[in-house]
């Protein structure tokens, strides 16, 4: 397992497309551990792969709270089969946009098709932090970040704060 860069605002490579995984191999469960272990360092609730510069459709995932074991999840090529009318809003934060926090209201409930870390097809329901997550995701597979759901001023604002904090970092 190795720790990869967590690459930021406004690398180009976050506007990416990711493309879909043809096979779940050992290759791709080693992409999926450096993803876990970076997730955690960083910490984060969730990647993408393309935050670390791999524009496939890889995402990882780890919901529970700091005093339960830890529950790691996989999605690869996941989609929406479905999305409720209504919708719900939360204070989101990005890894690739550090230190900004903002509300985005999405759709509450999702129904969504996968492949797990075995490459086994699963059907599962989303809702709460769940949903929020895996939408926030699936956004970075079509190169969309959190703040593109904020005003162009709101958007604009926090690129230059996290361009001014990189630097002083
Ligand atoms: O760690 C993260 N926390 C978070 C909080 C609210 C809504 C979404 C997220 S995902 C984020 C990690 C990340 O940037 N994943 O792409
Ligand atoms: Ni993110």
């Amino acid at each position: 397992m190795a720790l990869r860069e967590i690459l930021v605002v406004p690398h180009p490579v976050l506007k990416q497309v990711s493309k879909p995984v043809a096979v779940v191999d050992d290759a791709l469960r080693a992409l999926m551990d450096d993803m876990l272990e970076t997730m955690y360092e960083a910490p984060g609730i969730g990647l993408a792969a393309v935050q670390i510069g791999v524009p496939q459709r890889v995402i990882v995932m780890d919901l529970a709270r700091q005093e339960e074991p830890p529950q790691p999840r996989y999605y690869v090529n996941p989609e929406i089969l479905w999305a409720s009318e209504e919708t719900a809003p939360y204070e989101e934060g990005c890894l690739s946009v550090p230190e900004i926090y903002d509300e985005v209201e999405r759709p509450a409930r999702v129904k969504l098709r996968y492949l797990n870390y075995q490459g086994e097809q699963i059907e599962e329901d989303a809702e709460g932090l769940f949903a929020v997550c895996i939408q926030h995701e699936m956004d970075h597979l079509e190169g969309v970040l959190f703040i593109d759901h904020l005003s162009r001023l709101k958007r604009e604002q926090a690129i230059k704060k996290v361009k001014k904090g990189v630097k002083a970092a």
